[in-house]
């Protein structure tokens, strides 16, 4: 019976050896195997006698059922193993927080624009946008901007293909001519017989006061530190019976001092020169306090519109009077921010825009 101990105990060390589901079929088929150990003693009963095949063949059989039994263990044993490897390789933290989706927000430019639509809108203004190429009439023409000035020569003014009398023919240089289209509209909407013009195609009848702000992207032929061939523009005009410059303080005081959050920001008008108002002056803001203080900063062109202008509005300047200014919202921003780039702003790199939100 020894021997079958022997046997017994080396399949136990082989099975105990075996560290992969493969090794251990492999040591089991040296001992349960067709010409295993087993399998062989087996074989060689043939030449006992009855009684002698009896006992042996049940000491045989004790044996392989301990071998199957160390087998079954270790297979078990290794399928746990197996087991308790995978759960850890895929083991979750559950306690770690979750990846947050990227919120995406507004372009600093844009939280201005509507920073200005919102305080101008504030004091009766409406908002409006119109179309980027434009035609000669309504960005030079229609503002009394002479055919021989230097604001039309290609070095300026980036022209598209075609155009024509009334067809779109360049990009437009600042947002005024979307205030012309506004002005007309507006007159047309009030205009009629009952109360319409003097026979000179004028209005001089009664109609409410144009207000109205355009903000928009505008073009120029210009790019360094401080340029952009594209930047964004809003302009301003009040029309009406009774408008002057004395309103054109109050109401753009009012916005600066409102845009900047400062009180006692202080504003100064200094006499310049635009085609499309007369007189005309350069808005300049000072401010008290603060990283910019006592220093002038120019934010503005402004004006009494021209009486060309007006009467190319649709209306007689002999009863309309009124103001337009026109500031950079790209100039607004890096004053409000501390930014000294234009560049910057442009350049679409998120780690300068996440700032703003
Ligand atoms: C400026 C400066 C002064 C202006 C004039 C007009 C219009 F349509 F009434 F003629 N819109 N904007 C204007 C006046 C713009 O920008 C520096």
């Amino acid at each position: 019976m020894n021997d079958l101990n022997a046997i017994v105990e080396s399949a136990q060390v082989a099975f105990a050896q075996a560290v992969t589901p493969a090794d251990l079929e492999n040591a089991k088929a040296l001992f349960l195997g067709k010409s295993g150990r087993i399998t062989e003693l087996m074989k060689g009963m043939a030449a006992l006698s009855v009684d002698e095949k009896k006992s042996r063949g049940a000491a045989i059989n004790l044996a392989k059922q301990a071998i199957e039994a160390a087998l079954t263990a270790r297979r078990q044993a290794l399928a746990d193993a197996e087991l308790q490897a995978q759960l850890r390789a895929e083991a979750l933290d559950v306690t770690l927080p979750g990846r947050q989706r990227g919120q995406g927000g507004l372009h600093p430019v844009s939280l201005t624009m509507e920073r200005i639509e919102a305080i101008f809108g504030s004091m009766g203004f409406d908002v409006a946008q119109g179309p980027e190429i434009e035609s000669d009439w309504f960005n030079f023409t229609a503002l009394n901007t002479p055919e021989d000035h230097p604001a039309r020569s290609m070095h300026d003014t980036f022209y598209v293909e075609g155009g024509s009398e009334t067809a779109p023919n360049l990009l437009r240089t600042h947002t005024s001519p979307m205030q012309i289209r506004y002005a007309v509209q507006h007159v047309k909407k009030y205009s009629s017989k009952a109360n319409g013009g003097e026979g000179h195609g004028l209005f001089s009848g009664d109609m409410p006061e144009i207000r109205v702000i355009a903000p928009g992207r505008t073009y120029r032929v210009d790019s360094d530190a401080t340029h952009s061939p594209m930047f964004h523009q809003c302009e301003g005009l009040w029309v009406g019976e009774n408008v002057s410059f004395k309103d054109l303080k109050f109401v753009f005081t009012d916005f600066c001092r409102t845009f900047f959050e400062s009180d006692d920001l202080v504003l100064r008008f200094r006499p310049s020169f635009f085609p499309f108002t007369e007189p005309s002056a350069e808005i300049d803001i000072q401010f008290q306090s603060g990283p910019l203080a006592g220093r002038w900063l120019e934010v503005a062109g402004s004006g009494q519109v021209h009486p060309n202008v007006i009467r190319n509005m649709g209306l007689d300047p002999e009863k309309y009077i009124g103001f337009a200014f026109g500031m950079g919202p790209d100039r607004l921003t890096m004053l409000r921010y501390g930014v000294n780039d234009l560049r910057l702003f442009f350049d679409g790199d998120v780690r300068f825009l996440s700032q703003f939100q």
